[in-house]
């Protein structure tokens, strides 16, 4: 697969500013990837695909989301959450994307899951903390994941999220639920 092809498709679907975040969130990836020993080119390719159908209309995601397994469950829920499900959709098909480890972590990067896998917790992690991000607290997260492990990190990144969904009332996805029960049963047992 020729990754330049796809960082061209991209500056033309994106706006500048997501495709300048996607570019972003691949060497914050990379980084991360080399430091916990997961796969740096595994955890480009995920990267530079994790928002490639950020900017597809709602219509055409629900019409690509009809072809998805999990296409009950996300219907459901808030439009915002489709474009990671249909990422790894078109990942696979105009790609041939075919590691499932890499269309997993496009297809968890918004929400997580309960048995994420290193890769997958990588991007999501990337996602959150570019260094583009000026979410109030992401100083502060930064800061409090450094030099710490995988798991922890990623414990923080969800607890993040679900303070800030909360806060604003949003519906929460239940494999979201399930992703944060899991670290946070695994912190108390330590
Ligand atoms: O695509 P990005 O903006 O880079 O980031 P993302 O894919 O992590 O998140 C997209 C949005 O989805 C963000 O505003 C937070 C929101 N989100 C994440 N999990 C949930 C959620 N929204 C709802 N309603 N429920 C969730 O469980
Ligand atoms: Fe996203
Ligand atoms: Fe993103």
């Amino acid at each position: 697969m020729n990754l330049q092809d796809i960082r061209n498709d991209l500056e033309h679907r994106l706006p500048k500013e997501r495709f300048d975040h996607v570019i972003r969130v691949t060497e914050t990836a990379m980084e991360l990837a080399g430091k916990v020993g997961v796969s740096v080119e595994k955890a480009e390719i995920a990267s530079l695909f994790h928002d490639y159908a950020k900017f597809m209309d709602r219509k055409e995601l629900l019409e690509l989301l009809q072809r998805d397994e999990e296409y009950e469950l996300y219907s459901q829920y808030h439009s915002e959450l489709w474009h990671a499900p249909v990422g790894a959709l078109l990942a696979k098909e105009k790609y041939g994307v075919e590691d499932e480890d890499i269309l997993q972590a496009i297809r968890y990067h918004t929400t997580g899951r309960a048995g994420m896998s290193d890769l997958e917790k990588v991007i999501y992690i990337a996602d959150l903390i570019e260094p583009g991000r000026k979410f109030p607290g992401v100083a502060d997260l930064r800061q409090r994941i450094e030099g710490e492990s995988l798991e922890d990190q990623m414990t923080e990144c969800i607890q993040h999220t679900f303070k800030f969904l909360v806060h604003q009332y949003a519906v929460i996805f239940p494999k979201s639920f399930d992703c944060y029960n899991e670290h946070v049963r695994r912190r108390k047992e330590q």
